[in-house]
């Protein structure tokens, strides 16, 4: 089950460096993870994929291009950058109805899954993602029940959710069926979120599903999206926000992936000002460290609406205090308590740029007392 990830997250030694090693050849001994720099196999590109070069994947590419080697560097989100991954063997690519699944072994991360030539997760740091935006919110309200994930058809944030005794009822709405049969058959440590009787699978539109929601339904929502270019575009937008507030209930959280603080302040700003004028609770901005995303970390934006005053930067519901909930099939990587306060942390240049951020002030003095 734990394959390449149970490496570790520390730098470790490949097999072939601890050959060269015991055999005292006079190559220099470095450690896999500090190889980067060093050519691979070209041959095996042409049985690769369009993303690969010389055995590395380097999102971002669009299937079409007729001189796609120009789009690996040139994704329009990240602009003048791309991070690459080290591919041992692509094990599934297909073009679902809404966009491009790729499945690769990479040699230092595990399996990784790819959209549209965009990382999504891979096994060995998808743990600080899905962690940080499950349990931020639902350990921020008291037993939460009804809850509601929008994407993550990978079944990593239903794997999180379950951790919660208290919830009873989980709905989740993806749009694309490939990505829920794909990570079952490859992910199955995280699609084991799909196995809990509390889980109800709706396949389709989140924005369509969300408008006919009983409104006040959900304790909390989870949006975790892919980036908004593409099927996720409508995430973003203000009509979207508009039926998560009314689906959720007095005092009720959302937590919505929210890009890098590196890369997308604009977006971001955009995003907070939606919220505060859609949420009339708190909206707070908090991050997590993903090293295979672009600039090597993700926020998440979490607001609650009118009601019970929710207390975010104090989890009023720890997890540590959950009976099973750190064990539960998989014991916790990333999130505890302290991570969960600190995760509200702003950087200077941050905090100056997200000023929009009603709750700027209350966040760092909430943070530092
Ligand atoms: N830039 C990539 C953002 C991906 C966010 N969603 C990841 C899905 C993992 N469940």
């Amino acid at each position: 089950m734990e394959g390449h990830e149970g490496r570790g997250l520390g730098c470790q030694k490949t097999m072939d460096e601890k050959i060269d090693a015991t055999n005292g050849s006079d190559k220099a001994v470095i450690p896999s993870c500090c190889l980067k720099a060093r050519a691979s196999d070209p041959e095996c590109d042409a049985k690769c994929h369009a993303t690969v070069v010389s055995g590395w994947f380097s999102g971002h590419q669009t299937s079409s291009e007729k001189t796609p080697i120009q789009m690996y560097f040139n994704n329009p989100m990240w602009p003048g950058e791309a991070h690459s991954l080290r591919v041992e063997k692509i094990l599934f690519k297909e073009r679902s109805e809404f966009q491009e699944v790729l499945v690769f072994q990479s040699s230092s991360y595990g399996k990784v899954l790819v959209l549209d030539g965009i990382v999504q997760l891979t096994e060995k740091d998808e743990c600080a993602y899905q962690e940080m935006i499950a349990h931020l919110p639902l350990c921020s309200i008291k037993s939460p029940k009804n809850v509601l994930v929008v994407g993550g058809g990978d079944g990593g944030v239903l794997r999180e959710i379950s951790r919660h005794s208290s919830v009873k009822l989980i709905d989740i709405c993806e749009i694309d069926k490939m990505v829920i049969d794909v990570s079952k058959k490859f992910f199955p440590q995280l699609a084991v979120g799909f196995d809990d009787p509390r889980v109800h699978l709706h396949v389709g539109d989140a924005a369509e599903f969300l408008r006919s929601a009983p409104e006040g339904k959900y304790d909390a929502i989870i949006v975790d999206s892919s980036d908004p270019v593409g099927p996720a575009q409508e995430l973003v937008e203000r009509p979207f926000f508009q039926t998560i507030a009314k689906a959720l209930r007095p005092g009720g959280v959302l937590c919505n992936m929210a890009e890098s603080m590196w890369l997308h302040t604009h977006l971001i700003q955009d995003m907070i000002s939606i919220c505060r004028e859609t949420f009339k609770g708190a909206v707070h901005y908090a991050w997590t460290s993903v090293p295979t995303y672009p600039s090597g970390v993700i926020g998440f934006l979490i607001c609650s609406t009118e009601g019970p005053p929710v207390d975010f930067l104090h989890p009023i519901n720890p997890i540590e205090k959950l009976e099973g909930a750190v064990q539960h099939q998989r014991e916790l990587k990333f999130y505890n308590s302290e991570i969960h306060k600190a995760a509200f942390a702003l950087p200077s240049f941050v905090k100056r740029e997200l000023s929009c951020l009603r709750d700027i002030k209350l966040q760092e003095r909430q943070w530092l007392g």
